[in-house]
């Protein structure tokens, strides 16, 4: 899609820091890091949210999941990892291209606040 900023980056129109590719994915850091690593994962094929993904974009989506999620490991040692996706404005999206957030997590006091469902919640909660 010509006016779409991650079909920008996957085409190289727009500099980014890119962290896995192949066939059917891009992966790339995250502008605004909520932390150390934070990296987004995304279809070469345009859809804009989950509602809109073919099977085939899913199944080729989910299979460099662990990838990446493992090069984000051995690169950042993260003791654990949150995956996220917004879908709709409502629910927090602000890029319109389908996007999985790999978010690693370093330790339980990492003052990250966790705002995925439309709740703001200090992490970990009381
Ligand atoms: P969401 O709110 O789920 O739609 O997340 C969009 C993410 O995209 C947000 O964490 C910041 C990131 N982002 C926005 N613009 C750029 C950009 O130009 N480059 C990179 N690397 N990330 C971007």
């Amino acid at each position: 899609m010509s006016d779409c900023l991650f079909c920008k980056i996957i085409a190289g129109e727009i500099p980014s820091i890119k962290v896995y590719e192949d066939e059917h994915t891009f992966a790339f850091m995250d502008i605004a890091p909520l932390t150390k690593g934070h990296t987004l994962l995304i279809p070469k094929t345009h859809c804009k949210d989950l509602f809109e993904m073919s099977e085939d974009v899913a199944r080729n989506l989910y299979a460099a999941a662990p990838k990446v999620a493992n090069a984000i490991k051995a690169a950042f040692n993260p003791a654990g990892m949150n995956t996220i996706n917004n879908n709709g404005a409502e629910a927090g999206q602000t890029v319109f291209h389908y996007h999985l957030h790999l978010v690693p997590r370093y330790d339980e006091k990492d003052g990250l606040v966790v705002n995925w469902n439309g709740r703001s919640q200090e992490f970990p909660p009381d």
